[in-house]
């Protein structure tokens, strides 16, 4: 009988459960659950359910138990810096707000008080983001400072989910690296700049690396699904296990990690926290073994995401990439505005950037969706360009992996605008990782390099360019 690995990969739009086995040396997967996700407004403020969230998870571990396949290891990720913050009793304190709401404007000129931008950089090798947790704890000791009197942990999403499932307390080291408050020298919270802050430094837990063990369902989950797995870590921040089923054992390989957003890079063994490197916005996250990404967050297929929401029907992203193909227009916005952050219409806000800028505007939301691919084309191309700079490599392919890798349209715009050989896939790499940092610790690969020589040689990869 084979051994079930459980992946639950939690994204802005989606979660899914997808059990994975290895049969004849490849990888199988199988998605076994599947359930919305998105930020709701609650009292004016953009958060996440994340009670609802558990149940989805739950749920999905009893799909598990009627198909008669029970996992014997899984793993939680989910997108980066939310959290929640809890009380003595472990209860969560105050609301759970995502990324998206704007309770953080103005908070980076509050942290600025206390340490520089060029600093903080220099310190942390962190790209800017206004919705970095530095930034929204920030937004609590200003607006809510109650919280933090009362709060005795921090947990990141999902360190609180495994903590529901476990009973455990766990801080995974790469999901942590994206609060901005994490050495990429120590590998552990910067506890000099967090009382520079002024937060509460008991609230961070001991950091654990990713493969390493959380713990056994508690009784109560247990008895609720009706049976026990062993919890793991993988990276979970979702992006840190998409970088793991990266499909080539190169070792300087430049990818997209193509979802909500676009997270174009590549692995460095070392931060480089550089002025020059701030100054083109370039982060360094912690990765699997210690690996950094180097990358550059784009505001990716969210724009696309919102557009869809506004359209009279629930078209497919195909439909959409083929009706942006049609247009002509030459339009481009710049992607990392933080107009397109969590505008009211993304076709307005497209629309208004393309006027204030004297360029054509869109005048339907297929024209608005060929303005937003372009755009991201043309992201894609200036970063490779600075990446390139920055590391002084070339790189001439491009792995583009997650859902994004699927939209045929933007793998032929990627490839126009960087000039490079786009090979696309696999769409569900942020499960595949999760499931590999399973795999490895029970030994299933010597090393990350067996790891991904195995997704190269289950997953058909498909070439632009
Ligand atoms: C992708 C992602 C990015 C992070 C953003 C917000 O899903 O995790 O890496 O910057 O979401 O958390």
């Amino acid at each position: 009988m084979s051994t079930y690995y459980l992946a639950i990969d939690i994204g802005a739009s989606s979660g899914r459960h997808m059990l994975g086995s290895l049969e004849n040396g490849k990888l199988k997967l199988e998605e076994i659950y599947r359930f919305p996700n998105g930020m709701k407004r609650v009292d004016g403020s953009l958060c996440w359910d994340v009670k609802a969230l558990f149940y989805e998870i739950k749920e999905g571990l009893k799909r598990c138990k009627e198909l008669g396949k029970i996992p014997s290891f899984l793993g939680i990720d989910t997108w980066a810096v939310d959290y929640v913050l809890l009380d003595q009793n472990d209860r969560i304190l105050g609301k759970t707000y995502g990324y998206r709401d704007d309770r953080t404007n103005g908070m980076d000129a509050k942290v600025y008080e206390e340490i520089s931008l060029k600093d903080l950089y220099a310190r942390t090798g962190i790209q800017k983001q206004i919705f970095n947790t530095i930034y929204q704890l920030m937004a609590v000791k200003q607006k809510e400072p109650e919280l933090f009197e009362k709060a005795k942990n921090m947990l990141l999403i999902p360190d609180y989910f495994n903590f529901l499932l476990t009973g455990e307390k766990r801080t995974e080291y790469t999901n942590a690296t994206t609060t901005q408050l994490v050495s990429p020298v120590s590998k552990d919270w910067d506890y000099e700049l967090i009382d520079m802050l002024g937060y509460p430094r008991e609230i961070f837990g001991t950091i654990s690396r990713p493969g390493a063990l959380v713990g056994n369902f508690s009784k109560e989950i247990q008895d609720e699904v009706g049976f026990d797995c062993q919890v793991i870590l993988p990276a979970t921040h979702d992006t840190g296990s998409a970088v793991v089923a990266i499909p080539t054992t190169e070792d300087n390989a430049l990818y997209i990690s193509s979802g909500t957003w676009s997270l174009m890079g590549t692995e460095r063994l070392e931060a480089d926290c550089s002025e020059e490197s701030r100054l083109r916005n370039l982060t360094n996250e912690g990765g699997y073994e210690y690996r950094f990404r180097y990358l550059k967050n784009i505001m990716g297929l969210w724009m696309i995401q919102s557009v869809r929401k506004e359209l009279a029907e629930e078209y497919s992203y195909g439909y959409i990439c083929e009706q942006a193909k049609k247009q002509k227009i030459p339009s481009i916005v710049d992607c990392n505005d933080d107009m397109f952050l969590a505008p009211e219409s993304m076709t307005d806000a497209v629309r208004a950037y393309c006027e204030k800028t004297g360029q054509q505007a869109p005048q339907d939301e297929w024209e608005t969706s060929a303005v937003i691919y372009n755009s991201l084309g043309k992201c894609y191309g200036d970063t490779i360009g600075q990446i390139e700079e920055m590391t002084g490599r070339q790189y001439d392919c491009i792995y583009v992996v997650g859902g994004g890798s699927n939209a045929e349209y933007l793998n032929q715009v990627t490839a126009k605008y960087t000039g490079r050989t786009v090979c696309a896939g696999p769409g569900e790499a942020t499960a595949i990782g999760n499931l590999l940092v399973q795999m490895l610790y029970d030994k299933k690969f010597r090393d990350l390099k067996e790891a991904r020589a195995c997704v190269k040689k289950s997953f058909e990869i498909k070439k632009f360019g």
